[in-house]
């Protein structure tokens, strides 16, 4: 296998977060990944950047781990309240306790990051009590190292084809959830994107891989963001963190989509 190599993006606006992507590739395509990524923060609706910074490092070919993309199911729901509605349903059905879904649902709606914020990263919640777990509530926790294979990007593409739900958005929340969970003791993570004219959002589990909701927030919005949900009892702060972080994870094919359901209420 030819060398790899991680590229990160992360770009700021007075330090308040604007855009981020994380892709692994070979080196012959890193100056157009990189080209992309810059005029991506550069052209991104959260505002204009005054600080971009890219990360660019090679990975040991023996430490990049391939596995399986979560299944795909969409729940149609008419707005984002009913969203909401579904979301936390989704959660419960994973395990996460009512306290802990309804207070992360309130934390990414009103701003999770200290003066209503978007962080840049994503809050680890205990997902019994609801507590915090992450150790900076601006930064929180940012997944990297992770990305489809060319194999998994076409496939992903072919089977997603004429659906209208190929998008960029997608492919990447897609690989995030999928590496969030793999790591050990994760029990569920929400997400709705801080892009303002993008609403949709996703619950990953490994009951029911990724399972996406068309809006769980107002078209303009400017806030969104990531849940984590652990099991307290074996929750390590170090040891998920080195695994999100650090460990590469190409995604070599992907999993089923199924039929969208309706949100029943
Ligand atoms: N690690 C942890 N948290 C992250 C990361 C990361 N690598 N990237 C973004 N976040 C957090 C951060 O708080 C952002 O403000 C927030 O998530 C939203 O990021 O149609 O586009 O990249 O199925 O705007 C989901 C639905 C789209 C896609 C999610 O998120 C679909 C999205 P965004
Ligand atoms: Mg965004």
């Amino acid at each position: 296998m030819s060398q790899l190599f991680s590229i990160r993006m992360r770009a700021a606006q007075s330090s308040e977060h604007i855009s981020g992507a994380e892709r692994i590739a070979p080196a012959q395509d890193l100056a157009a990944i990189a080209t992309a990524m810059i005029s991506r923060a550069l052209g991104h609706s959260r505002g204009t950047p005054d600080a971009i910074r890219l990360a660019i490092d090679a990975l040991p070919p023996a430490a990049i781990k391939n596995a399986p993309l979560p299944d795909i199911t969409t729940v149609l729901v008419p707005d984002h309240h009913a969203g909401r509605a579904a979301a936390r349903a989704e959660l419960l059905r994973a395990g996460v306790s009512d306290a802990a879904a309804t207070a992360a649902i309130e934390a990414l709606a009103s701003g999770a990051a200290p003066g209503r914020h978007v962080m840049r990263g994503a809050m680890l919640v205990d997902a019994d009590s609801g507590e915090r777990l992450e150790n900076d509530a601006a930064r929180g926790l940012r997944v990297s190292r992770m990305d489809l294979s060319p194999d998994a990007h076409s496939a992903l593409t072919a089977a997603l084809h004429g659906s209208g739900r190929d998008t960029t958005h997608l492919r990447e929340a897609l690989a995030l959830a999928g590496k969030v969970l793999l790591s050990p003791g994760i029990v569920a993570e929400l997400c709705w994107s801080d892009d303002p004219d993008y609403t949709a959002g996703y619950v990953a589990s490994p009951l029911r891989g990724y399972v996406r909701f068309p809006h769980l927030k107002a078209k303009g919005d400017k806030l969104g963001g990531r849940a984590f949900f652990y099991q307290r009892s074996t929750f390590n702060l170090a040891e998920i963190t080195a695994f999100l972080q650090e460990e590469p994870v190409l995604f070599s094919q992907i999993g089923r989509i199924h039929a969208d359901e309706v949100f029943a209420g």
